[in-house]
């Protein structure tokens, strides 16, 4: 088939049809959301970040100026741009830039590393690399030098910030220049990451048309209107501060983003009190400590109406106690960079905002729950979950092969995610099937970790698994057959993967050397029994855990 030729897999023609004439996909770029709020409402307050306030009119012409410089430097539409910025101003002048000169962003996380940044960069071609000059003690402009040898596609580096050998961000916005049309709304408008659980990264390719449907539609779900104050805590270019309605579903209902530039609970909370936030988005580990904080100082979270906990499993106990001490509502919110999201609903009563993590956004986001041979499970059992709709994708970027097996033939993305649906179509995740572990909202996969360390010169084996933590939901731990006994420890394993340039939380937290690895009966290693190995050793010395 031709489309298999294409670098991604638009939705088959009868379903874009289909979700066009449903009103899901309006025909609007991203770009031009944000100037339809600049020309409704110019002197609202779009963006605090830090000692910057940016109203709408600001932050679209500064986009626009910062094109113009882009387009000026030889950059041009359908090139793509590795974005690593941490939670700044620059994040979103940068975004919507992009955006408006039809470049595609791929946003990398502030924790990634060469290893992640060199393989976007290379995998997508990226004609620039964007970052900040230094956040949270790295130096990104030491990362940009190492990268300009190994992508090769790479034509310059523009830092946000004291710019050193690189081409400073602050001198590309330029005044009255011209700029090319605005990018089709149908076509690619920027990349996610995935979380993974394959070799090497997957890129998540989103459409303005798909990505506005589904902040736009998340921003009425949650209740979000002009006076919606949003803390984006999380880092702001994953998708759940993004979109699920995250900043750019406040920006789509004109309200404020307000950025902390970490979770430090202290900084949102100050923040919360000073800008009247109504809502915030956490992953599950941040919740004990807002819950403890909020008990220190009552008064704090006054103007809070909506804390959203998703991104990782959220027990019923812990969330039992979010409303009587935060004194706001709760919703989880269960989503994936490839789509489909699902929320708890604000009139929803306890039992569904507890026990479990929603029903999707969309009446057309198709749901299957099936068995390991693709049938359909009796209702209300545990099993796979496949889904398709609106807004999630038909393929990876430039991953044929990997596609055939992530999709199935008729379109449906196995999220890899094992659930339960309840009578009224509500979802509980009851565990996972992919090879990934899910780090307090951070994934990693086990592949990839394992392939850098299988070129250790120490490891003759190796097999990574989630193991489960009190305050982050789980761990890694490695179980490692070393070439000379008990020759290799976990610091020596962590500065390897440190020196491979891989992120921080993809190393291991925990190491077990072992002679073997168990094996299945169809002779895979056996991951099942490597993990009930290690819940039994865990279980038999509780305080060893590290
Ligand atoms: C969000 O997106 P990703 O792409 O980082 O991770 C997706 C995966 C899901 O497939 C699932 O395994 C897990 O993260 N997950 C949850 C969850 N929310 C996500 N597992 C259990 N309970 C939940 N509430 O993590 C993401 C994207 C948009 C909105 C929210 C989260």
């Amino acid at each position: 088939m031709s489309e298999q030729r294409l670098d991604w897999t638009p939705w088959p023609e009868d379903f874009a049809r289909r979700y066009r004439e449903a009103g899901y996909w309006q025909g609007q770029t991203l770009f031009s959301m944000l100037a339809a709020q600049a020309e409704q409402q110019p002197e609202k307050l779009a963006l605090v970040a830090g000692k910057q306030r940016l109203n709408y009119r600001e932050l679209k012409l500064y986009a626009e100026r910062l094109a113009a410089g882009l387009y000026a430097r030889g950059l041009r539409p359908g090139q793509r741009a590795v974005v690593q910025l941490p939670n700044c101003a620059e994040f979103f002048i940068v975004a919507f830039a992009l955006f408006r000169l039809g470049m595609l962003p791929v946003f990398a996380l502030p924790a990634h590393r060469r290893a992640e940044v060199s393989y976007f960069c290379q995998h997508t071609d990226a004609a620039v690399y964007i970052c900040a000059d230094q956040h949270a003690g790295f130096d990104y402009r030491t990362l940009a030098a190492e990268l300009l040898p190994l992508a090769p596609s790479l034509q310059q580096v523009i830092v946000a910030g004291n710019a050193g050998d690189h081409t400073p961000l602050n001198s590309l916005y330029l005044m009255d220049q011209p700029l090319p049309a605005e990018p089709d709304a149908n076509g690619l408008a920027f990349f996610q990451l995935s979380g993974g659980s394959t070799g090497v990264p997957k890129l998540i390719p989103r459409t303005h048309d798909d990505y506005l449907y589904s902040f736009a539609a998340s921003a009425e779900i949650c209740g979000l209107s002009r006076d919606s104050v949003y803390l984006c805590v999380l880092p702001a270019g994953h998708n759940f501060p993004m979109s699920s309605p995250g900043s750019f579903g406040v920006f789509h209902a004109g309200g404020t983003v307000v950025l902390a530039s970490g979770p430090s609970v202290d900084e949102s909370f100050a923040l919360i009190e000073a800008e009247a936030v109504t809502i915030a988005a956490l992953v599950p580990p941040l919740v004990p400590l807002w819950l403890d904080a909020a008990a220190k100082q009552p008064g704090k979270l006054a103007s809070l109406r909506l804390l959203q906990v998703g991104g990782a499993k959220f027990g019923p106990e812990l969330a039992a106690r979010v409303e009587p001490a935060l004194g706001c509502k709760l919703q989880q919110v269960f989503g994936m960079a490839e789509g489909l999201v699902n929320y708890t609903r604000l009139d929803d009563g306890p039992e569904r905002v507890l026990h479990t993590q929603g029903r999707p956004i969309s009446a057309d986001d198709e749901v299957r729950i099936v068995d390991d041979e693709d049938q359909p499970v009796a209702p209300g059992e545990v099993g796979h979950l496949l889904t398709r709709g609106p807004y999630t994708i038909r393929g990876y970027w430039r991953a044929a092969d990997h596609n055939q097996r992530a999709f199935t033939a008729d379109g449906f993305y196995r999220t890899g995610d094992l659930v339960s649906m309840n009578a009224d179509g509500y979802l509980t995740v009851e565990g996972r099937a992919k090879d990934q572990i899910n780090r307090g909202g951070e994934k990693i996969s086990a592949e990839e970790v394992e392939n850098h360390l299988l070129a250790h010169p120490l490891v003759r084996d190796v097999a990574i698994v989630a193991m489960s933590d009190p305050y982050l939901g789980e761990r890694s731990c490695a179980f490692i057959i070393p070439r000379e006994q008990q020759a290799i420890r976990l610091p020596q394993v962590a500065a390897f993967l440190r020196e491979r340039g891989l992120a921080a939380y993809k190393i291991p937290d925990r190491l077990e050397l072992v002679d073997t690895l168990p094996q299945t009966s169809v002779g895979k290693v056996s991951k099942k029994t490597l993990r009930q190995m290690l819940e039994q050793k865990l279980a038999a010395q509780p305080t060893q855990r590290s």
